[in-house]
């Protein structure tokens, strides 16, 4: 390995976390040039959950992985990070008022910004996985004053890559074959799964769906089919799984990080970060986008044009977007 790497995952002793250790310490996170220190961060209660994942990385006797830590102290977790996998939150449970879900929040992610503005690398990179992510990465960027807003990102990758699967299971087409595909707004049921540019084989998807069903059916196919499989995927693999999705998020989550990290090369993909104006997304929101990435920092894809629909669409999830910012504020969190 030629360069060392601080990777602190939180939650670790969760079920994501289970999914993502091993492949963050055989090298699929950072490449095989890169040799890694795990830092595990948990609250008592997950404490000898993830002192297990250790025991086990321990009998894995991966070649890159240097060190592993576990603690529930934030401060030691984020000294020197360098990658910071915020997978720990507290999800909404039955019947729990939005207000309580963000004020739970904001008790584990105001105090992890300012434990990553206080001893983070200077080239930190932040990728919020646990839910509302887009908001918790918000409020931990708000403590984080020191550290540019761009670093701090939320997982849609999972979206996306849920809705590559749909297409190209629609098409008859390898998921290596598609490009372009959008996910914009919040991880939440309000996103929209937008296809007005993908491509399949180089050609129009959405050309290619009108040839299959007629030009109406095909409308319909998106709206109807295509964009609420995707929002609501997450429920389907509850409902099937009898457990929440954890191996698809851990990928969705090397991916961010590879891609970012490496640069995107097969057109663009989707992330959630600090929206710069874009679109119209109020700066500052942390909405997904369509992005590429280059030299190491996500780029807004720009000057795409959307029709009536998508503009209704993204206006929708970013309304839902301000709500959050504005609860958040009311609870003095930003
Ligand atoms: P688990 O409940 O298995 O694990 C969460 C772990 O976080 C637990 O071990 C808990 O002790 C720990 N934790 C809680 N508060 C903490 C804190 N303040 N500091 C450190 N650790 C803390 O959940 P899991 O299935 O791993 O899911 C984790 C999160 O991912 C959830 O919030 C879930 O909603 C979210 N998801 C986000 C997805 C996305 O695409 N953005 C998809 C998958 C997933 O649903």
């Amino acid at each position: 390995a030629n360069s060392l790497a601080t990777v602190t995952i939180t939650g670790a002793g969760g079920q994501i976390g289970y999914a993502l250790l091993f492949r963050i310490a055989s090298g699929q996170l950072l490449g095989p040039d890169t040799a890694v220190r795990l830092r595990l961060l948990e609250i008592p209660q997950g404490l000898r959950s993830a002192e297990g994942a250790a025991l086990e990385l321990q009998d894995s006797a991966f070649p890159l992985l240097q060190s592993v830590d576990v603690t529930d102290d934030a401060a030691s977790a984020f000294d020197g990070a360098n990658v910071g996998l915020l997978v720990g939150s507290r999800p909404r449970g039955p019947g729990m008022e939005r207000g309580d879900l963000l004020a739970a929040n904001g008790a584990i992610f105001a105090p992890q910004g300012a434990a990553i503005n206080a001893g983070a690398a200077d080239d930190v990179r932040i990728v919020v996985v646990g839910n509302p992510a887009n908001t918790n990465a918000s409020i931990a960027s708000a403590h984080a004053p020191d550290v540019p807003c761009e670093r701090f990102t939320a997982l849609t990758r999972l979206d996306h890559n849920r809705a590559l699967g749909q297409l190209s299971e629609a098409l008859h087409t390898p998921v290596s074959q598609l490009r372009d595909v959008s996910i914009w707004g919040n991880h939440s049921a309000t996103q929209f799964p937008d296809i007005a540019h993908a491509t399949a084989g180089g050609r129009p998807v959405v050309e290619l769906l009108e040839e299959q069903l007629g030009a109406d059916a095909a409308r319909e196919w998106i709206r109807d089919v295509f964009i609420p499989r995707v929002a609501k995927r997450g429920a389907e693999i509850i409902e099937v799984r009898g457990s929440s999705s954890v191996a698809s998020a851990a990928n969705a989550t090397i991916d961010h990080v590879s891609d970012w990290v490496s640069g995107t090369t097969h057109g663009w993909t989707s992330a959630a970060l600090p929206s710069d104006g874009s679109y119209g997304v109020p700066e500052g929101l942390v909405s997904s986008f369509p992005v590429e990435s280059i030299d190491g920092q996500w780029r807004i894809v720009q000057g795409l044009e959307l029709d009536a629909f998508a503009r209704e669409r993204i206006d929708a999830s970013v309304a839902e977007l301000i709500e959050e910012r504005e609860a958040v504020r009311t609870l003095g969190l930003l």
